[in-house]
């Protein structure tokens, strides 16, 4: 049984850069629809007992079509919005250290030059989708963006997401309306480095 990563942060402690009302509707409504789909579809494809990334790197197993695209919707929406909840803090750190700081400053340049890369890509998303941060299992890191609720790793690319930027308008558009690159901006302000740290130093 999958379940909704809890907030360890209040529902307007992220407050002024996400609003309460977005985050319980998007955290308390959205994110728990597609949990329990998966949950369902996991159930019906008798797929009980493996991990969401197990499921999502190896669609191309289950036969029939609607139930493999509904598992990649419901099961990236599940996946996708565990992550990208559970990097925010009302206290974050600005900046990783490290390894980590060394593999963004060798791919990027910099940390600014690896926030704009990223934040280019979801400003540029046509529509619904996400843009990434990810990892190899070597430490590599890759920045891409996916449509709908695809990720890196239903995508076969063999990466790892790390950071998860959501510009569904469900996301944003109670406070931000039209204005996703401001949105955008205001995601920089609340994302704890100190956790994708440590996120890519469990995965490498
Ligand atoms: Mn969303």
């Amino acid at each position: 049984m999958f379940e909704q990563v809890k907030l360890d942060y209040a529902t307007n402690g992220l407050e002024p850069y996400i609003d309460q009302t977005t985050i319980e509707t998007h955290h308390g409504k959205h994110h728990a629809t597609y949990t329990k789909n998966f949950n369902d579809l996991v159930e019906k494809a008798g797929l009980t007992g493996k991990s969401a990334e197990e499921i999502l790197g190896s669609l191309d197993s289950v036969s029939d079509a609607t139930l493999r695209q509904g598992l990649k919707n419901q099961g990236g929406g599940y996946y996708n919005h565990n992550l990208y909840f559970e990097m925010f803090s009302p206290n974050p750190a600005k900046a990783p250290t490290g390894k980590f700081l060394a593999a963004i400053n060798e791919k990027f340049g910099s940390l600014d030059a690896c926030k704009d890369e990223i934040s280019a890509l979801a400003a540029a998303q046509f529509g619904s989708g996400w843009a990434w941060l990810s990892t190899d299992k070597s430490g590599k890191l890759y920045v891409s963006k996916t449509l709908n609720q695809d990720n890196p790793i239903s995508e076969g690319t063999g990466q790892i997401p790390l950071i998860a930027l959501d510009v569904w308008e469900h996301a944003y558009y109670l406070k931000y309306k039209n204005l996703r690159p401001d949105y955008i901006k205001a995601f920089w302000e609340i994302l704890d480095w100190k956790k994708v740290e440590a996120r890519y130093e469990s995965l490498i």
